[in-house]
């Protein structure tokens, strides 16, 4: 669950996993809406914490109200080899970093 609380306005998220992984985000706090927002197919893999090796590592800037709940999933799927999955986001006029704690809970 992702809860913005510093700023409303568009966030961009971002993937970057090993090997196929999806990224879904609700329009609220219902898991049941959740939407893909971005997909990587199996040989869009890309190293830990790299972003920018392929166009579907990030999402399109998606509008987010401060202080509104919203579900969040990051799903990966392991074919062999190394493995990895980290999502992170862009808020309002920053830059990208990792998804503070104080944004995220667990659960529903
Ligand atoms: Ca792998």
């Amino acid at each position: 669950m992702a809860r913005p609380t510093a700023r409303d306005g568009p966030y961009r998220f971002w993937l970057s996993a090993d090997d196929q992984a999806t990224l879904e985000l609700s329009p609220n706090e219902k898991p049941e809406l959740l939407a893909q927002v971005t997909k990587l197919d199996f040989g869009m893999w890309s190293e830990p914490l790299e972003f920018d090796r392929h166009p579907a590592q990030r999402t399109r800037p998606i509008r987010l109200e401060a202080g509104k709940r919203y579900a969040i999933r990051a799903r990966g799927h392991e074919q062999n080899g190394a493995d990895h999955i980290v999502a992170q986001w862009t808020p309002p006029g920053g830059k990208r970093r990792a998804i503070p704690e104080s944004a995220l809970r667990t659960g529903s």
